[in-house]
């Protein structure tokens, strides 16, 4: 019987997916390469019942980049928000874990990176082969870009597939990208038919919305304003204004 690992990641977020894949890959490597892992993409809700115990249904069952759980099922865990604790008690049990296998440092710009180096320290895994994505996790995440522009123009694969991760409407994608983030270049990625795909279809609602924004915003002393309440947009990127 092959072992089942469960990898509860933060959805729609290239830190989350990228982190996802890296423990995927961690694992199989330094610990069982014909592990079964299965992922489960989440978002943030209301406060409060993010966890049911009914997900942690696998041998080994994950978290990252996402809440805290003080489930005796929970195996692995490695976070990086400010708001990892959804209650003091939560953050006690963290605090009096000795299972070696949960961290958590909210200095970290991305969970993908933290990840990544404590499986480097402590476990020997060499992550060089996912620098690339790592490296870019800490740009998209950490909000690290060269300009506004390089964020809203998107024409380098990591920009690209964020988009995707971030705004596609198919509840399948993340799930789909993550085995081929842990396995190939961003560039081999960003052209795989179902990316192209997705990505063209998003860049044009994306190229819509910024012109949207740049026939209706003001800019006076610094500070752009904006009203987009007359238009057809869905949520646009935050670099545009
Ligand atoms: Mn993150």
């Amino acid at each position: 019987m092959g072992e089942k690992v469960r990898i509860c990641f933060h959805d729609r977020c290239f830190d989350g997916t990228a982190s996802a894949a890296v423990f995927s890959r961690f694992y199989r490597e330094r610990f069982n390469a014909a592990a079964d892992c299965q992922f489960t993409g989440l978002v943030h809700g209301p406060a409060g019942a993010v966890w049911d115990e009914r997900m942690f249904d696998a041998d080994v069952n994950v978290i990252v980049d996402f809440k805290y759980s003080s489930s005796p099922r929970l195996t692995w865990w490695f976070d990086h928000h400010q708001s990892a604790f959804l209650t003091p008690e939560d953050a006690e049990h963290f605090r009096r874990d000795r299972s070696g296998r949960k961290f958590y440092d909210p200095t970290y710009k991305s969970c993908t990176k933290f990840l990544a180096t404590v499986a480097e320290e402590k476990f020997q895994f060499s992550a060089a082969p996912l620098a690339e994505l790592v490296e870019w996790a800490d740009i998209i995440d950490g909000a690290q870009y060269e300009s506004p522009e390089a964020a809203v123009t998107m024409n380098v694969p990591a920009t690209q597939i964020a988009l995707v991760i971030e705004a596609s409407n198919d509840d399948r994608m993340t799930t789909r990208l993550i085995p081929e983030l842990a396995s190939r270049s961003l560039a081999e990625v960003a052209v795989l038919p179902f990316v192209r795909e997705q990505f063209r279809e998003l860049y044009q609602r994306h190229a819509n919305s910024m012109e949207i924004v740049r026939r209706n915003s003001e800019c006076h002393r610094g500070v752009v304003y904006l009203d987009v309440s007359d238009f057809p947009v869905e949520g646009y990127n935050k670099f545009i204004p």
